[in-house]
């Protein structure tokens, strides 16, 4: 039950780049924080452009955008499409922000050809995916999947302090819905794959089988202050020196476990000054692997190598796990829908499982979902050159305009019978 209809490239080029102005960067990239008066402006430019196609558009009590286009059977939950649009302070073009725009230009062919579905189909823009403002990660989709209260949400402080409560509020985007109180019947996730490995097999479509399992922990290490000059090597209490030793030895584990990987991304020094020894260092470690017993191992040397290397330097700290997502699988049936898809364009595929965290891990808990990769160049991501093709974009609008119909097809026979 495949139609013709085919998305309009070109469109969707235009209005990748057209947004791309919501907080773009000199260096052609985007720094659109969650919550911030750029995420308030592309969010506004989102609900009016779905609005012009007919879409019914809720937001709910952390800020989650429903845009819905009505079906044949509007008793059956929505068929959506989602993905988010905020970034990493110094991220690209198209991580999130393709996944939610071919969803709109799934729409707008939908709306211009006038083509009614069986189930409503909807476009989600999901709060917060990147945690960077706000840890953790996917808070929003969390909230919706009932792994967060959404008090805890609310609670959560950026480095300035300021809580999300209060940037949710001044943005305006405080929905009256309760987070999962609206049900969805299946979600497709499109994304760049982030990663390199579509590219060098010059293979056009993921299909991405599940998401690796993530945990995330903030460790403070103390030390004492002391003057650079009068401060005999032999009794300082070296702070920074100590995180200079987890970050190496965090790289190590995640050399020795590969396929997974390990990260220190952020630190903050104090007091930071060049004439003082550092006597308080936070920073955050990511680990991340397809198998929770390796994740289970990875943690226990975190544990390890943070009990040997700071005592010895006289140093005290506290680490605290702050966020665990477990290894995903996808639904079966809607990982069928994106084969037939791409083989009815006849794009090149491999199945994948995906490195990056996205809303669909947190939503496959809730309702059947999958994802769809394209190339993006180098695999690189989470930096301002992130970049991908027109062709590339348009293959994946496509291949989610006619899952998304496989999907619909799937679901009448089913309510048929
Ligand atoms: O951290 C992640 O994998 C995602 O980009 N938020
Ligand atoms: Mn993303
Ligand atoms: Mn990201």
């Amino acid at each position: 039950m495949l139609t013709n209809l085919q998305i309009n490239s070109r469109r969707l080029w235009d209005t990748l780049m057209e947004t791309a102005a919501f907080g773009g960067t000199e260096k052609g990239g985007i720094r659109r924080l969650t919550l911030t008066d750029d995420d308030k402006r592309v969010r506004d430019w989102f609900q009016a452009q779905c609005e012009a196609l007919g879409c019914h558009v809720a937001v709910d009590e952390v800020g989650n955008m429903f845009a819905t286009r009505r079906g044949r059977n509007n008793s059956l939950p929505p068929i959506a499409m989602g993905s988010h649009l905020d970034t990493q302070p110094t991220g690209g073009k198209f991580d999130g922000v393709l996944g939610v725009l071919a969803a709109l230009e799934v729409m707008r062919t939908l709306h211009e050809q006038d083509y009614e579905t069986n189930a409503p189909i909807e476009i989600v823009n999901w709060t917060n995916e990147e945690g960077s403002r706000f840890p953790p990660a996917m808070l929003a989709s969390g909230v919706f999947t009932g792994v967060f209260p959404a008090e805890y949400a609310y609670e959560r402080t950026d480095r300035d302090g300021i809580t999300f409560l209060q940037e949710l509020e001044r943005i305006g985007y405080r929905g009256p819905m309760k987070a999962g109180d609206h049900k969805l019947s299946a979600m497709f996730e499109l994304h760049i794959e982030q990663g390199p490995i579509l590219e060098a097999e010059s293979k056009m479509i993921g299909v991405v089988t599940g998401v690796q399992g993530m945990r995330w922990y903030e460790i403070t290490i103390k030390g004492q202050d002391a003057h650079t000059g009068a401060t005999p090597m032999y009794l300082r209490k070296n702070a920074l020196l100590g995180a200079a030793r987890i970050i190496e030895a965090v790289d190590a584990i995640g050399q020795k476990h590969q396929p997974g990987v390990a990260t220190v991304g952020l630190i903050e020094n104090k007091p930071n000054s060049r004439n003082v020894v550092p006597g308080e260092v936070f920073l955050t470690v990511d680990l991340r692997h397809p198998d929770e017993n390796a994740l289970d191992a990875m943690e226990e040397e975190l544990r390890s190598a943070l009990a040997r290397a700071l005592p010895a330097l006289e140093l005290t700290y506290d680490d605290n796990k702050i966020w665990s997502s477990a290894a995903v699988k996808f639904a079966p049936e809607l990982i069928d829908c994106v084969r037939t898809a791409a083989a009815k364009s006849g794009f090149a595929m491999r199945d994948m499982v995906s490195g990056a965290g996205h809303d669909a891990a947190y939503v496959a808990r809730v309702a059947p979902t999958t994802m769809i990769f394209v190339p993006c160049e180098g695999g690189l991501s989470h930096n301002e050159a992130e970049a991908t093709s027109p062709d590339e974009c348009a293959a994946g609008a496509q291949v989610l305009l006619d899952a998304v119909l496989a999907c619909d097809h799937m679901l009448t026979a089913e309510t048929v019978r």
